[in-house]
């Protein structure tokens, strides 16, 4: 079987990962680029070899010729390209926060549902090793059935200098960052009925909050905390890491900063060094978010192939979409608001 040909939109700061991704990729290529930015197209161009370049997303679809687009610009432009990809029948892969609001979202899922073309939200941190070695242990049975857990990530990294429009917005950390947490909260403890959320800027200079905390009721009675923070100045920075902790019936598992995974059982403790592998074209301490986009991408390849919903379909996305919404009302409001508020 030949390779899937690709084309991705948006050759800005995060898209230089996926253009990599693609590169190594077993089963597909990047055959065009789009940016409405010449400059950005010409370096993503030139350093990745892609001859066809396009500065217009119509004339891109106009002349075809790819099985997928890997949309990588940033949200406010996500309906208007997967609405596009959808009416020529194109697969469609678009970057997380999926929309700017509920009512685009579910537009943009249903779009390429009528077209009967396949959509995944390319939500790349459940795809992280170290959280895919946590699901391990809890899936072996080690530490019995699941009662508590947390998912944290505390940071004083700079992330406005590469994402400048991440200090602009009025939202912030819950809708760039905390959505990849409240995905794996999903991914390790289930779909999540409500939640409490706590909002706070600490640094002036930027517009969103940048401390969010969000109290989390799982179907199955679990209970998860899911926190994250850009104000947060630790002895270590731990950028770009993932923290986890998790209770169970007969035992705990703890992912500690350094990547350490401990799972206390029976007694003993297991320790293991979960850090994801640095791959080639890595630039560390981002090798941990750069493994999962190869990973992520190549799921993409199998599902398509296989004609099977990717795990991060748009439908699934809408469930961790709606926990972005619920905390922002949550946090606004001062109430527990159910996910079936937000999803209506
Ligand atoms: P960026 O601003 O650096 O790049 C976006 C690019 O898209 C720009 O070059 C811009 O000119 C181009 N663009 C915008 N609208 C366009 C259109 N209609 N047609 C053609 N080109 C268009 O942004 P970024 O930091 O690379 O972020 C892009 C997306 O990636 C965001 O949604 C962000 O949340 C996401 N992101 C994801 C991760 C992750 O781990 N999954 C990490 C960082 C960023
Ligand atoms: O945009 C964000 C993301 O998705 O992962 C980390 C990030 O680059 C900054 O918060």
């Amino acid at each position: 079987m030949g390779d899937l040909k690709g084309a991705l939109i948006g050759c800005g700061f995060f898209a230089v990962n996926q253009m990599h991704g693609w590169r190594d990729a077993e089963g597909a290529r990047i055959v065009a680029i789009c940016d409405c930015d010449p400059e950005r197209l010409k370096a993503v161009g030139d350093a990745f070899g892609i001859q066809r370049r396009y500065t217009s997303a119509e004339d891109l679809f106009a002349d075809g010729g790819f099985d997928f687009v890997d949309i990588a610009t940033t949200v406010r432009s996500h309906r208007g390209l997967v609405e596009m990809a959808a009416r020529h029948g194109v697969a469609t892969i678009c970057q997380k926060p999926i929309a700017p609001t509920m009512e685009d979202a579910k537009a943009m899922v249903s779009a390429c549902a009528k077209s009967g073309v396949a959509f995944m939200v390319h939500e790349n941190f459940r795809w992280q090793s170290p959280i895919r070695a946590v699901k391990a242990a809890i899936d072996s049975g080690a530490i019995g059935e699941v009662f508590w857990g947390r998912v944290s990530f505390r940071s004083g990294y700079d992330v406005f200098s590469g994402q400048p429009y991440l200090a602009t917005g009025k939202r912030f950390i819950i809708e760039d960052l905390g959505i990849h947490a409240l995905d794996v909260a999903r991914y390790i403890f289930g779909d999540a009925t409500a939640v409490t959320a706590r909002t706070r800027r600490v640094n002036p200079a930027i517009a969103g909050e940048d401390v969010a905390t969000m109290l989390l009721d799982h179907d199955g009675g679990i209970t998860s905390l899911v926190d994250c923070s850009y104000a947060t100045k630790l002895p270590v920075e731990p950028f770009p890491e993932t923290l986890m902790e998790v209770d169970g019936s007969k035992g705990t598992l703890r992912l500690t900063q350094g990547y350490h995974l401990a799972v206390h059982s029976k007694g003993a403790t297991k320790l293991t060094n979960v850090e994801p592998p640095a791959l080639s074209w890595a630039s560390p301490p981002w090798h941990n978010i750069q493994e999962s986009v190869a990973l992520i991408q190549q799921h993409w390849i199998e599902a398509l192939r296989a004609g099977r919903e990717p795990d991060t379909s748009g439908r699934d996305n809408l469930e961790t979409f709606a926990l972005v919404e619920a905390s922002y009302l949550s946090a606004a409001e001062g109430r527990t608001v159910s996910l079936a508020e937000v999803l209506g």
